[in-house]
């Protein structure tokens, strides 16, 4: 087991970026799958992490979007809607494959068109999809040391495609997660949850989350939910985490053996994960994740980036 207090910041940067990116993608080739399908293929976590489909392992919008936040983050220290959404609008790639409601919302950034009345109306009351939870890690990190800020600032990361009460909340208490878990040197159970479910201003995110304190087998993981909403995923990642806070490669192999939203659960999961230990992530994965313009490498440097805009904001107290 590695020591927590070893561990330098930087490396809990890293490991939060690059379990995120390796979730998303080992997640992807099962998105929308039933479990028993997928438990048909493997008997357990172990087994999916050892055997991974074949192929370079490719990240989707999950990644795609947290890398526009670590972005604008880095530029600008803090949440900056104009930056964030120009950050989002450059870096849409359709074939990463987003939510019905996020393309629309994307496709009008893009074109300079009226997205804030998109994000407001094209659902009603907003959208509650976990996309603005699957993104929100580097705002975990960067606010680690203040988390009524880091409250804060989820909120207004959430804003630029999801305005729903409930995706914003998602993407806070998953940015909360991230940011507990990044100072973290021995993880308490009780504690970890206790925090969450305390500043949760919604039911449906404290029910779940008290319940999830007391989950203890895997089998039953999947009661937290595996869709595509925030309140049926959210809290399934960060139980996914409380089951095995010392393995990755069980954390984000229990939340795919889920099925349905895979590569989001393992995404939200991995990031967690990654936040608390490090250096984890196996070999034969890191070496298969894609490694072009914003692959692998950008990843780690964007993660070197942001821990030194954190490093800046702690220093100067802003
Ligand atoms: N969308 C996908 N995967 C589907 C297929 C991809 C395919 N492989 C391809 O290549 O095209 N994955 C990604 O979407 C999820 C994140 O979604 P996000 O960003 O939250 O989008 P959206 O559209 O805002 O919300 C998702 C769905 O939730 C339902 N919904 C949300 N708010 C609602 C409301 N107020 N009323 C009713 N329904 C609401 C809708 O069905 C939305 O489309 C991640 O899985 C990511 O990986
Ligand atoms: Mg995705
Ligand atoms: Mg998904």
């Amino acid at each position: 087991m590695i020591d927590k207090s070893q561990l330098t910041i930087e490396s809990r940067f890293e490991g939060c970026l690059l379990g995120l990116a390796v979730g998303d993608a080992l997640g992807a080739p099962f998105e929308g799958k039933p479990a028993d399908d997928i438990t048909r293929q493997y008997r357990n976590a172990q087994d999916l992490i050892e055997n991974p489909p074949p192929g370079e392992l490719w990240y989707t919008d999950d990644t795609q979007m947290a890398i526009g936040v670590a972005e604008s983050l880095v530029k600008c220290g803090r949440i900056n809607e104009r930056e964030l959404c120009k950050r989002f609008a450059a870096n849409y790639l359709p074939q990463r494959g987003y939510g019905a409601g996020a393309k629309v919302v994307l496709e009008a950034m893009v074109d300079g068109r009226d997205h804030k009345a998109l994000a407001a109306n094209h659902f009603p009351g907003g959208s509650f999809g976990n996309g603005a939870a699957m993104r929100v890690a580097p705002v975990g990190l960067m606010f680690r040391h203040n988390q009524k800020q880091l409250w804060q600032e989820a909120r207004l990361s959430a804003l630029p495609t999801h305005v729903h009460p409930l995706g914003i909340e998602g993407a806070q208490v998953l940015a909360l997660a991230v940011g507990i878990a990044s100072t973290t040197e021995a993880f308490d159970r009780d504690e970890f949850f206790t925090n969450l479910s305390d500043k949760c201003n919604s039911l449906e995110y404290s029910g779940p989350l008290r319940r999830a304190a007391q989950l203890s087998d895997v089998r039953n993981l999947a009661l937290f939910g595996n869709g595509i909403e925030a309140t049926s995923s959210v809290v399934t990642a960060i139980a996914a985490f409380g089951l095995s806070p010392y393995s990755y490669e069980e954390t984000i192999g229990n939340a795919i053996l889920l099925g349905g939203d895979t590569d989001t659960i393992a995404a939200m999961a991995g990031a967690i994960s990654g936040a608390y230990l490090g250096p984890a992530i196996p070999n034969h994965l890191l070496e298969n994740l894609e490694d072009r313009e914003q692959g692998k490498t950008y990843l780690e440097t964007l993660a070197s980036k942001l821990c030194a805009a954190h490093e800046k904001i702690t220093k100067t107290g802003q």
